[in-house]
């Protein structure tokens, strides 16, 4: 057989339904010089999600959606679900007298509250108050639903790892078979919750730092997630940033102000409650038209579990 291959088109015609191919005769290759500009800048502007949020809560109930949610997809062709590869971003509003029952996956997750009081989500039967401008954890595995025993409609931002679950597959999910979890006790959050005030303290702690791509910054956790970093950062009015770029994909949340984001090229403006992603590899700067503080959510630990971690900053 072998030495019936006398030529090169004969090599290539051998490989026909062996699902092989020489290296050196790929489509595509396999190996480049540095991250491809694969999924894009691109942002998701709060004041035209809510009122489609609030639609969506007249017309499915929490009885019929696991989670009431809409999901930011990132416009990349093809592209149906992650916000950045390894991260997905969305936008959840839980009614006054509504539940979302409880379930646990793989997927680490983590919350940042929008608007909205009397909200508690229930984490391994710790019962912990949401309120605006905290971040709360659910770590992998972890027992979570949401209840709105408060007058107002809670409406915040969901992060999570399932497009990294998805890449290297270890999904599990579980309802939980009561629905709820039986037993609550009433919980601070201890280091599943990062309150807004004390984020607010920190950062007063922390000006005058300097950061690459803040003015003041402090990390949620150490990392707050094994597979997810947290920062809160300020940036002042009138001030920009340097221009910075890094192999993690970043997602950021706006908490409070306005401002710009120049993200390889483009140029994306935003306001309270918006979500911008920049992508690995894109060069990236800041500027504030009021102060402003930014939750950066990103993939730097697993980069940094690996070796992948790379950042510059200019
Ligand atoms: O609140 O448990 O946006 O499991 C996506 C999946 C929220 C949640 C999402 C989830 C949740
Ligand atoms: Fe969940």
């Amino acid at each position: 057989m072998v030495a019936q291959i006398g030529s090169l088109e004969d090599l290539y015609a051998a490989f026909t339904g062996l699902n092989m191919e020489g290296g050196w005769h790929r489509l595509r290759p396999a190996l480049w010089r540095e991250p491809a500009a694969n999924f894009l800048p691109a942002q998701w502007r709060y004041i035209e999600v809510k009122p489609i949020l609030a639609a969506a809560g007249l017309l499915i109930g929490t009885d019929k959606a696991e989670r009431r949610n809409l999901t930011m997809f990132n416009p990349v062709e093809g592209n149906i679900y992650p916000t950045v590869r390894t991260m997905v971003a969305a936008y959840q509003l839980v009614k006054p007298g509504e539940v979302a029952r409880a379930h646990r996956h793989t997927a680490n997750a983590l919350r940042l509250i929008l608007e909205g009081n009397g909200t508690y989500t229930v984490v391994d039967g710790a019962r912990v108050e949401m309120r605006p401008g905290d971040v709360l954890l659910t770590p992998n595995w972890t027992w979570h639903s949401h209840d709105n025993v408060g007058a107002e409609d809670c409406y915040w931002m969901d992060f999570l790892d399932v497009p990294l679950v998805h890449l290297l597959e270890p999904m599990f999910f579980e309802p939980h078979p009561d629905g709820l979890e039986k037993q609550s006790v009433p919980s601070d959050g201890g280091t599943l919750a990062f309150r807004w005030e004390d984020t607010l303290a920190r950062l007063e702690a922390d000006q005058g730092n300097d950061h690459a791509d803040a003015h003041a910054s402090v990390q949620l956790g150490d990392p707050a997630l094994n597979t997810i970093r947290l920062d809160m950062q300020q940036l002042d009015a009138g001030r920009p940033t340097g221009v910075c770029r890094t192999t993690a994909n970043i997602i950021y949340a706006v908490v409070r102000g306005s401002g710009r984001t120049e993200i390889d090229g483009q140029s994306i403006d935003w306001n309270f409650g918006d979500t911008v992603c920049v992508p690995a590899w894109r060069p990236y700067s800041h500027l504030a038209n009021e102060d402003a503080v930014l939750l950066k959510v990103s993939d730097a630990p697993v980069m940094d579990a690996f070796g992948w971690l790379r950042t510059q900053a200019g």
